[in-house]
């Protein structure tokens, strides 16, 4: 067959739907045999993809009472040494406000009180930090979903930020001021809570007072302690180091699954 009805074949089974390409003359094997391997790549790729997702809405294991561990360790910082934040906690953090804002039609700043008066989710969990421990204990919070609802998310929505209290390393820009993120795939999942209360007291000030997060099926290092503002954003790039977190910007990983 001359070179050039052969391209032109090609060319007209490839413009063509898939069903169609296959007729197109002795170029029929060679390219049912493309196309089939095109199919099935894509569809081992659809398949990852789906299961990729339903993992990523899986729980993570929960525990009983009879499991809390003992002695939970606090990690990271375990009193913000900030004037502001010594007053907060002098005042029992009646002033203390979460603020919620970025692209929300309605920020929000919520007291510990409204709070606690949301719908609530109790869950007993374990806590695995990269150092190398891990320990179970009992959470209790608001669902982060219900608090994104009642701000309701604006078109472009990607991210929240998590911006907490404390400096881990103390620096002139600030830049080592402790903050998180996660994509809204985790910040809707239904263990994502802000905690206020661990095995069933106030949250301790070394364990994050008075709100941290708790998104459970992530490494220590998501679990943002001392919450003072929640930011929803498009990208995180261009905040701080540009990683999403401080550890992130110190080498770690992102997504941090366990
Ligand atoms: N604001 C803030 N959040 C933080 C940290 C921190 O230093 N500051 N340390 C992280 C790390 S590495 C871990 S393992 C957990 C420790 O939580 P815990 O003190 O309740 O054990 O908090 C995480 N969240
Ligand atoms: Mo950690």
């Amino acid at each position: 067959m001359n070179p050039d009805r052969t391209r032109r074949r090609l060319l007209a089974g490839l413009l063509l739907a898939p069903g169609t390409a296959m007729l197109a003359g002795c170029d029929r094997i060679t390219q049912s045999e493309t196309l089939g391997g095109l199919l099935r790549n894509t569809e081992k790729l659809t398949q990852k993809s789906q299961r990729l997702l339903l993992d990523r809405q899986a729980l993570a294991r929960e525990y009983s009472l009879a499991d809390l561990s003992p002695v939970f360790r606090a990690n990271g910082t375990q009193s913000p040494d900030s004037d502001e934040y010594q007053h907060l906690l002098e005042h029992g953090f009646t002033d203390w406000r979460l603020r919620v804002d970025g692209l929300v039609e309605h920020p929000l700043d919520l007291s510990l009180a409204q709070l606690k008066q949301m719908p609530s989710r109790t869950q007993i969990t374990r806590h695995d930090c990269v150092e190398g421990w891990s320990a179970i204990g009992q959470w209790q919070g608001a669902p982060l979903a219900h608090v994104l609802d009642l701000a309701r998310l604006k078109p472009g929505a990607r991210y929240v930020v998590f911006h907490c209290a404390d400096e881990l390393e103390l620096t002139l820009d600030g830049s080592g001021r402790y903050y998180e993120s996660i994509d809204l795939l985790d910040a809707y999942h239904p263990q994502t809570i802000l905690a206020y209360a661990m095995n069933g007291k106030a949250l301790p000030v070394a364990h994050g007072a008075p709100l941290r997060l708790r998104v459970e099926r992530q490494l220590g290092y998501k679990q943002a302690k001392y919450l003072m503002r929640l930011e929803v954003v498009s990208a995180f790039d261009r905040l701080w180091g540009g990683r999403g977190g401080y550890w992130e910007d110190r080498g770690y990983e992102w997504y941090a699954g366990i």
